[in-house]
């Protein structure tokens, strides 16, 4: 059980309410694809992912990233129980998308750098921590169907 000051609910409902998916999705996701480029391994099936300007340009790769940006959102909407929402999403890049785990905060650094280049000066530090600990029990709830 997380527990959530008032200032980190009312930022993090705030961050998410100021972006927009279909543009903070897509580029986080595909500079995941970009900076740490082993993370491509599991999106075999998008097709061309051959280099920074073919991965930004992917549809499927801009899809993927709005439906990473939807599961966040139901993370947002269940700030208080986050780990139960996340226990089928844990399952499937456990057992079918067999995702290294330890892949999950790379994802949730680059976001966190997308966040702040879209939030510019209203991203201060302490909206910083308070999105990085959201990310952290994020990612924590990913890890927790692994064994
Ligand atoms: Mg995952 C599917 C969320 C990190 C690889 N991811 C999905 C789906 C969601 C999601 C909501 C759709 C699930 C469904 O179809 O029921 N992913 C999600 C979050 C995060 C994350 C919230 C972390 C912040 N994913 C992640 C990482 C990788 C990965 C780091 C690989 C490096 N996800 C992955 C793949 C799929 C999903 C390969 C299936 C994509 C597809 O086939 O369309």
């Amino acid at each position: 059980m997380v527990a959530w000051t008032d200032f980190e609910r009312v930022t993090i409902k705030d961050i998410f309410s100021k972006i927009d998916y279909e543009v903070v999705g897509p580029a986080a996701i595909s500079r995941c694809l970009i900076v740490y480029p082993w993370t491509q391994r599991y999106f075999a099936g998008f097709g061309n992912l051959y280099n920074a300007a073919a991965i930004t340009s992917n549809p499927k790769v801009a899809a993927h990233g709005k439906v990473v940006m939807q599961g966040l959102e139901k993370a947002v909407k269940n700030m208080d129980n986050i780990k139960a929402t996340f226990t089928e999403l844990s399952t499937l890049h456990s057992e079918k998308l067999q995702v290294d785990p330890d892949n999950f905060m790379l994802l949730g650094d680059c976001l966190a750098i997308v966040v702040a280049s879209q939030l510019g000066e209203d991203f201060t530090p302490e909206v910083h921590a308070a999105f990085q600990k959201f990310l952290a029990v994020v990612v924590s709830s990913l890890r927790r169907q692994y064994y």
